[in-house]
């Protein structure tokens, strides 16, 4: 099953919606639009180099820099702004 996190990853002031694929190889980036709908998704590779599963991921500051991070076991990736 695929892991979903709901957060204002761009910024906007908008929540917007991340999935990682059930393999964990890619993850789809979702912005919320404002008014109940999300855009086109944007899918990117996750970096993991091999089928990780079962597969969850969290959402956190973890540097400080105010900008949410993705945690992957084994990987930490910026999801900040475009
Ligand atoms: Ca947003
Ligand atoms: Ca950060």
């Amino acid at each position: 099953m695929a892991s979903l996190h709901v957060g204002d990853f761009n910024e906007d002031g908008l929540d917007d919606v991340l999935v990682v694929s059930k393999t964990g190889y890619q993850i789809a980036f979702l912005a919320g639009t404002g008014t109940g709908t999300l855009a086109e998704p944007v899918i990117q590779p996750s970096g993991l180099l091999s089928p990780y599963q079962p597969f969850d991921f969290d959402v956190a500051d973890l540097d400080g820099d105010h900008h949410l991070d993705v945690l992957i076991p084994y990987l930490k990736d910026e999801s900040g702004a475009t």
